[in-house]
C-alpha cells in the first residue's frame, strides 16, 4: 500500500556519543536497549480499517513514532514496517451490519487513517502491506508449516500446532488460564471441536459462504488468519528476527504471543515487545465494539490544531493507561501557545536552549518519557534564553511538534 508523506525531521546538534535508547520490554518487564545495532527494525501492528482513527490508535502510533525519532537522533537507520488488517472478522461483520462492501469500507477507512497520520506528523512505514496483498506469502508460509508438521488441517481450515513450539507462552508469561480467557475474548476460538489444543490459532480459514476467499493452492480457497498475517508481513518488510514488535497493550496476548510463535518458525522472534497503555473515554477503554470513540478526523474537522492533539497525548507517558477528558485539548493548546510565544521572546538572562535539548533527549532515551520532556520545554518557555532555533528543532525532531 502507498503510505503517507513523511514529515521533515531536522538533524540536531550533538556533542559526544548518544546515550542508548531504552524502552520497556513486556516480556522481561525491564528497560532494554532494544536496537543495539546501527539499524533499528520496528514492526508496529497496523489498524483494522473501520472506526479509524480514534485517539487510542493515535496514542499507540505516537509511541512508535517517538521511538523512531529517538533512534534516528541516536544516529540509527530506522526500518519501519506496518500492516493493514484489510480482511478479518470484525471488518467483515461491520461491513455486513452497515450494508457497505467490505472493500469499500477498508479503502475509505485506510484513506482516513492516512490523512490523520499525515496531519499528526507521524513517520510513515517504509513498507505498509495489506493482509490481502500478503495472501500469496501467507499461503506459502502456512504450506511450509503444514509440511514441517507445525500445523494441521481441520475441516478446510489450518491451525498452528503450538505443541511444536517449545517457547510458546514466553512472550506474555501469562498462565494457561489467563491465556484461555483472553484468547476467547480477543478473536480466538478455544472451544472449536477437533483442535489439538484450545489455544491453537487459525493460520488459514477455509472458504465460508458469503465471505471473501482467495486461492490457497494446496490449502484450498480461504483467507489468512490474523497472527500469521503480521508474522509474514514483518518478515518480508524487515527480515527475522527484528528488534521491536509494537502495539497497544491489548495485543500482547494473543496477537504478539502467536505472531512471535509463527516468527520462530519463519526465522526468529522479535527481540523486544513494546506496548502502549490503552486510552479510555467515559469510563471504559476506547474501543470499536463499545463505540466510545473520539475520532482524530472529527477533532481536525472542528478546527483543532493537530499539534494540539499531539501535545495532549504527549502529556501522558506512553505506557500509562489514562482517560481522555475533553479539556485535555484546552490545556494542550495553552502549552502550544506558550511555546510559540517563547520562541520569539528569548532574553539574555533566560534559560539556555542547549540544556533543553539535552534534557528532552535524555527523557526520550529513557523509555520515551514525554511528561519529563514537556516539563523541560515548559521550564524553558517560562524563561526562554539562548538560541530558540535549537529548542524549535528539538521539539520538532524528538517530539514531532511543529511550533
Ligand atoms: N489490525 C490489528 C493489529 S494487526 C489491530 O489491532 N487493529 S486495531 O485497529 O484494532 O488497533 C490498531 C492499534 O491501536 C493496535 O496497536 C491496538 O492495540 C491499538 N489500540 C486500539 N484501541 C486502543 C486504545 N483504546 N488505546 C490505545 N491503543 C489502542
Ligand atoms: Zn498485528
Amino acid at each position: 500500500m502507498r503510505a503517507w508523506t513523511a514529515p521533515d525531521v531536522p538533524a540536531l546538534p550533538r556533542a559526544g556519543r548518544p546515550a542508548p535508547v531504552l524502552v520497556h520490554d513486556s516480556t522481561t518487564r525491564t528497560l532494554v536497549e532494544a536496537a543495539p545495532g546501527p539499524t533499528a527494525r520496528l514492526y508496529a501492528c497496523g489498524i483494522t480499517p473501520y472506526d479509524a482513527t480514534h485517539l487510542g490508535h493515535a496514542n499507540t502510533y505516537l509511541a512508535f513514532d517517538l521511538l523512531q525519532r529517538a533512534w534516528r537522533d541516536a544516529g540509527k537507520t530506522v526500518l519501519y514496517t506496518s500492516n493493514v488488517t484489510d480482511v478479518d472478522d470484525p471488518l467483515l461483520e461491520r461491513a455486513a451490519a452497515t450494508g457497505v462492501d467490505w472493500r469499500e469500507l477498508a479503502l475509505e477507512q485506510t484513506e482516513l487513517f492516512r490523512a490523520d497520520m499525515t496531519a499528526l506528523r507521524m513517520l510513515p512505514p517504509a513498507t505498509w502491506t495489506g493482509a490481502v496483498e500478503a495472501i500469496p506469502e501467507v499461503v506459502a508460509a502456512v504450506t511450509a508449516m503444514l509440511d514441517a508438521g507445525a500445523a494441521y488441517r481441520l475441516d478446510g481450515d489450518v491451525y498452528a500446532d503450538l505443541a511444536a513450539d517449545d517457547a510458546f507462552g514466553t512472550v506474555s508469561g501469562f498462565s494457561r488460564e489467563e491465556m484461555l480467557a483472553l484468547f476467547g475474548e480477543r478473536g480466538g476460538d478455544p472451544d472449536r471441536p477437533g483442535k489439538r489444543h484450545p489455544l491453537d490459532p487459525a493460520l488459514w480459514r477455509g472458504e465460508q459462504p458469503g465471505d471473501p476467499s482467495w486461492d490457497g493452492g494446496v490449502l484450498g480457497p480461504g483467507r489468512p488468519g490474523w497472527h500469521i498475517e503480521c508474522a509474514v508481513i514483518a518478515r518480508d518488510g524487515l527480515g527475522l528476527p527484528f528488534d521491536v514488535q509494537g502495539g497497544g497493550a491489548d495485543l500482547l496476548f494473543p496477537h504478539h504471543e502467536m505472531s512471535s510463535s509463527h516468527d520462530r518458525f519463519l526465522g526468529g522472534a522479535p527481540r523486544a515487545h513494546v506496548h502502549a497503555g490503552l486510552l479510555s473515554y467515559q469510563g471504559h477503554k476506547m474501543s470499536k465494539s463499545r463505540g466510545n470513540l473520539v475520532f482524530v478526523s472529527r477533532l481536525l474537522g472542528s478546527g483543532v490544531d493537530p499539534m494540539t492533539i499531539r501535545l495532549a497525548l504527549l502529556a501522558h507517558h506512553y505506557r500509562e493507561e489514562w482517560e481522555w477528558e475533553d479539556d485535555a485539548l484546552r490545556a494542550a493548546q495553552r502549552r502550544l501557545d506558550t511555546w510559540v510565544k517563547a520562541v520569539t521572546s528569548t532574553h539574555d538572562d533566560g534559560e539556555p536552549a542547549g540544556e533543553v535539548l539535552d534534557e528532552v533527549r535524555a527523557a526520550m532515551a529513557d523509555d520515551l518519557d514525554t511528561p519529563r520532556a514537556l516539563a523541560a520545554v515548559d521550564r524553558w518557555a517560562a524563561n526562554p534564553g539562548g538560541d530558540a532555533d535549537v529548542v524549535v528543532a528539538a521539539v520538532d525532531a524528538l517530539l514531532g511538534v511543529e511550533v
